[in-house]
C-alpha cells in the first residue's frame, strides 16, 4: 500500500507540473482528489492493513493528501494570475529578443524653422527679446504710426479683446518696446506667435513671426540687404536670388517686399511662383522717423532697418509644402517627417 500511495502521490504531481490550462484543473481534481479517485479508493482500503502499519499508512496517506491539496491551490492560483494577464498559451518568454524602444518625440517642424532662424541671426549678433500675445492697441498701432481709422488697419483682420486690447497682429510692436527702453545702438529680433481673423491655403489665424531691426548712425537700405542676403543664403543657399519690391507699410520709409528666387524651379516659373519666378519672402523697409519720435530717438542722428518674416512661410519654401494648415492639423504621419 505505501507503495500504491508513493507511486500516485508521484504520477499526481508530474501531471500537475506539465498542467497549462485553466480548464484541465478539474478533470486532475476529480482524477486525483476526488471521491472516486484511486486515492481516495486507497484511503478506504487502509481499514484493511495490518494493524501495526495503520498508524504510520494513515500518516503518509493525509500527508501525501495535504501536500497534493497545496499543490493543486498554487497551480491554480497560478493559471488564474496567467490568465488575468493574458499570458495563457503564450510562447515562453524570449530573454534574447530585442526591447522594445519608445519612440522619440520631435520639435515641431515650425519651432525648428523658428530656432533655425534665429540662431542664424544671432550669429550676426542680433540679440533675441520676447512680447506679450495680449498686446494694446497702442504698441500694436498707435506706437508704429497706424493711427485709428488709418486704412493699414484693415491690412491686419484684428482679434480685438476689448477696446484697447488685442491679440497682436505682427511682432512689430517689440520694435516700440525695445526701443523705448534702449538706446541705439540696437541690433534685435523679436520671435513670437501672432493672431489675424484670416485662414486658406496661405494663411492661419494664428502663425509665428520673427521681427528684426538694426539701429544705429548711417544705417542705409544696403545693409538691410546684406544682412537679409546672408540670412537667405544660410537658410537656403548662397545661389539663392532676392529682388526687393517696393511696398508699403506705416512704420518704414521706404518700405520693400523682398522676393527670394523659387526655391522649387530655380527661377524658371512654375505652380508654386505662379509662374513668376519669383516667391514672396518679407516686409521690411527704412524705420520711418515717426516711430523714432514716440520712442524719444532723433532721426536726424539715427537710422535703422526693420523687418518682418513669416516664419510658417519660410517653412512651407524650406520643405516644399503647399498648404499652411498641414503644419497645425497635428497629423503625426506629417509630423514625423521632420
Ligand atoms: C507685417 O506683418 C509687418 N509687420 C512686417 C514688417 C516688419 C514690415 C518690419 C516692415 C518692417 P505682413 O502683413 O506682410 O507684414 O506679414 C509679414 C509676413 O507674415 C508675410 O510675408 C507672410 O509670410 C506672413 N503672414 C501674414 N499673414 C499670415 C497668415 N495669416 N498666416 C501665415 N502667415 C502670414
Amino acid at each position: 500500500m505505501e507503495e500504491e500511495l508513493l507511486r500516485l502521490q508521484q504520477e499526481a504531481c508530474r501531471d500537475l507540473a506539465a498542467l497549462h490550462d485553466l480548464n484541465d484543473l478539474e478533470p486532475f481534481r476529480v482524477q486525483y482528489l476526488g471521491r472516486k479517485s484511486e486515492f481516495t479508493g486507497l484511503m478506504r482500503q487502509l481499514g484493511q492493513a495490518a494493524e501495526a502499519d495503520r498508524p504510520r499508512l494513515g500518516k503518509l496517506a493525509n500527508e501525501i493528501k495535504i501536500d497534493l491539496e497545496k499543490l493543486f491551490a498554487a497551480k491554480k492560483t497560478e493559471l488564474e494570475e496567467a490568465a488575468r494577464l493574458g499570458l495563457t498559451g503564450a510562447p515562453a518568454l524570449d530573454l534574447s529578443l530585442p526591447g522594445r524602444t519608445a519612440p522619440f518625440g520631435k520639435l515641431h517642424p515650425v519651432t525648428q524653422v523658428m530656432e533655425e532662424i534665429c540662431a542664424i541671426f544671432e550669429g550676426m549678433g542680433f540679440g533675441v527679446a520676447e512680447g506679450p500675445d495680449v498686446e494694446t492697441d497702442f504698441y500694436n498701432f498707435e506706437a508704429l504710426n497706424i493711427p485709428k481709422h488709418h486704412p493699414a488697419r484693415d491690412m491686419h483682420d484684428t482679434f480685438y479683446v476689448n477696446e484697447s486690447l488685442l491679440l497682436r497682429t505682427h511682432t512689430s510692436p517689440m520694435q516700440a518696446r525695445i526701443m523705448e527702453k534702449q538706446r541705439p545702438p540696437l541690433r534685435m529680433i523679436a520671435p513670437g506667435k501672432v493672431y489675424r481673423c484670416d485662414s486658406d491655403i496661405t494663411h492661419t489665424p494664428m502663425f509665428h513671426q520673427v521681427e528684426g531691426f538694426l539701429v544705429d548712425r548711417k544705417v542705409s537700405f544696403g545693409d538691410l540687404r546684406g544682412i537679409l542676403g546672408v540670412f537667405i543664403a544660410k537658410m537656403f543657399d548662397d545661389k539663392t536670388a532676392m529682388r526687393a519690391r517696393p511696398s508699403f507699410f506705416p512704420f518704414t520709409e521706404p518700405s520693400a517686399e523682398i522676393d527670394i528666387a523659387c526655391v522649387i524651379c530655380r527661377g524658371q516659373g512654375c505652380r508654386v511662383c505662379k509662374q513668376t519666378g519669383w516667391l514672396e519672402f518679407l516686409g521690411a523697409g527704412m524705420i520711418d522717423p515717426e516711430v523714432f519720435k514716440q520712442v524719444g530717438y532723433d532721426p536726424e542722428e539715427y537710422s535703422g532697418f526693420a523687418f518682418g518674416l513669416g516664419v510658417e512661410r519660410i517653412a512651407m519654401l524650406k520643405y516644399g509644402i503647399n498648404d499652411i494648415r498641414l503644419y497645425y492639423e497635428n497629423d503625426l504621419r506629417f509630423l514625423a517627417q521632420f
